[in-house]
């Protein structure tokens, strides 16, 4: 416990402050990115902030459903380093990958978000976002403070390990402490999964609650219901997690295809609802509140799924029919801003993955916690088992795959290594699970040997310079965000 910046007590609750010394883990990141920052803007920086990537291991799209995850927090992160400008209202933000991110700036007075008709948002709508959180929940306290900020970020972008988090949690976490708030690492995770919600996608609250709350040496069980609470989770000893990177890349924001399964999650847990006949149907929109209203486990959930949402396919004209409401009701209290266009509706494939995806995640934990650490085969047998049936239902039930990550699913396999698609899919990257440190290693020249020596010439040309390690590779549980001063 030590003594934050701003008065408050730091510990495992808060982000402490903590001071830089050669013995950070990223020092020599740290200090690459304050030589950017004296560069463009002719001094040192005033504090540094670090927000890791995550890669889940189990629990995909049941977040924005109300249920738990299994998420680890990884080694790859968003960087900032920051100076104050409490006399002008101005951000200024620079990025060292200059050639792909140029630079911003703007008044602080009017954050404005202005995403794009078609193609993903400017890199810097993310930090908007985070300022933007914190300025909502800091309302009439809330002061334009000016920033200067340079950013640099290796968590790859767009490809399911959750760049786009780690960037919006970073800046809440600068702006939150430019505005001198008490840093609880919480109340800081619930503010950036409310604000990223501006960049379009309808998120659950995984990637920015792993970002605060990850902690080195364990995966973390988190909750969201009835409040957010992560659980560390010691997973079996020996066995090595590789991340293994399709390079499809897919950013959530540019398509809505996140969104349309956000959308037929909450109308069949509407479709449900009313056919429990409970009144308030309308606002009942997450999985997780239907079975608090009808006490279901996950047994008769399943059950439910199957006997009430039979179709393999819902119209609009069904859905208005069986829930009483006009289309254009449909069209302006149901969809979004970018699933307006929506036809077709699959209630029944949706539901039933979050359901079973949901008992996946319980047992996976059940495991890990009655190994608490050890290794037993026959157990870690059956969360390779687990591993498998998420991907196979993420493909079949939630058709989030791609034909990449399926050559690497599929290679996987030949070498008998469970792996799954991490993160929301459409491309981006597997994680499997390796039986020990040498074996993650012979898997991962496979891939190399099998996958990516066969990319196309122009993908092959960035990534052989190392050897694709920065893009396949072991990965161990890390810390969440860090702030240090100079
Ligand atoms: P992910 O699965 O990585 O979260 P998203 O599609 O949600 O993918 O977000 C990716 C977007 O985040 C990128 O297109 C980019 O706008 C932004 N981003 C990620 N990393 C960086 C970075 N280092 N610098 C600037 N912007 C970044
Ligand atoms: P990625 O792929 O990191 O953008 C998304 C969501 C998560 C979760 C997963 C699927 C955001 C910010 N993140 O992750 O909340 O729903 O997909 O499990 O939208
Ligand atoms: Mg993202």
């Amino acid at each position: 416990m030590s003594a934050n910046g701003n008065g408050h007590v730091g510990g495992a609750e808060h982000v402490e402050v903590q001071k830089l010394t050669s013995k950070a883990k990223i020092y020599t990141r740290l200090q690459e990115l304050g030589t950017f920052y004296k560069k463009q803007f002719g001094e040192e920086p005033e504090f540094y902030v670090r927000v890791p990537g995550r890669v889940n291991i189990i629990g995909e799209h049941v977040d924005y459903c109300g249920y738990p995850v299994l998420p680890m927090a990884i080694d790859q992160s968003i960087i900032l380093a920051i100076g104050r400008t409490p006399k002008d209202s101005k951000l200024q933000l620079r990025n060292l990958d200059e050639g792909k991110f140029s630079d911003f700036s703007c008044d602080l007075k009017s954050v404005n978000i202005v995403l794009p008709k078609t193609g993903g948002p400017a890199w810097y709508n993310y930090y908007l976002c985070g300022v933007k959180g914190i300025q909502e929940a800091l309302g009439g306290k809330w002061r334009p403070l000016g920033m200067k900020v340079a950013l640099s970020g290796n968590v790859p972008p767009a490809s399911g390990l959750s760049s786009s988090s780690a960037l919006v949690s970073a800046a809440v976490l600068a702006t939150a402490h430019v505005q001198n708030m008490p840093l609880d690492r919480k109340e800081l995770a619930s503010i950036s999964a409310s604000c990223e919600c501006y960049i379009g996608t309808q998120s659950g609250g995984m990637d920015q609650a792993i970002a605060y709350l990850g902690k080195a040496g364990c995966a973390q069980h988190i909750e969201f219901h009835p409040k957010l609470k992560g659980t560390p989770i010691v997973l079996p000893v020996g066995k090595c997690f590789v991340v293994a990177n399709s390079l499809a890349e897919k950013n959530k924001a540019a398509s809505s295809d996140y969104n349309e399964r956000v959308v037929e999650c909450r109308l069949a847990t509407r479709w449900l609802a009313k056919h429990k006949k409970l009144p308030n149907w309308r606002q009942v929109i997450r999985f997780i509140d239907l079975e608090d209203a009808c006490d279901l486990d996950n047994a008769s959930y399943e059950k439910l799924v199957e006997q009430v949402l039979i179709k393999p396919v819902y119209t609009r004209a069904d859905i208005c029919k069986e829930l009483g409401i006009t289309e254009q009701e449909l069209e302006t209290q149901f969809l979004t801003p970018n699933t307006q266009h929506m036809q077709e509706f699959k209630l029944r494939q949706r539901a039933a993955h979050v359901i079973q995806e949901t008992g996946r995640v319980t047992k996976f934990r059940d495991i890990c916690e009655k190994l608490a650490g050890r290794a037993n085969e026959q157990d870690t047998l059956k969360l390779g088992q687990l591993m498998r049936e998420s991907h196979h239902s993420l493909r079949e039930l939630y058709e989030c795959s791609h034909p990449d990550v399926e050559r690497l699913i599929d290679i996987s396999a030949k070498c008998g290594v469970s792996a799954r698609i991490t993160g929301a899919g459409w491309g981006g990257c597997i994680v499997a699970m390796c039986d020990s440190i040498d074996a993650a290693a012979e898997y991962i020249n496979v891939l190399k040997r099998e996958y990516f020596a066969h990319l196309p010439t122009h993908i092959l040309e960035r990534y052989q310079a190392n050897d694709f390690n920065d893009a396949v590779f072991a990965t161990f549980p890390g810390n969440g965000a860090e702030l240090y001063v100079q």
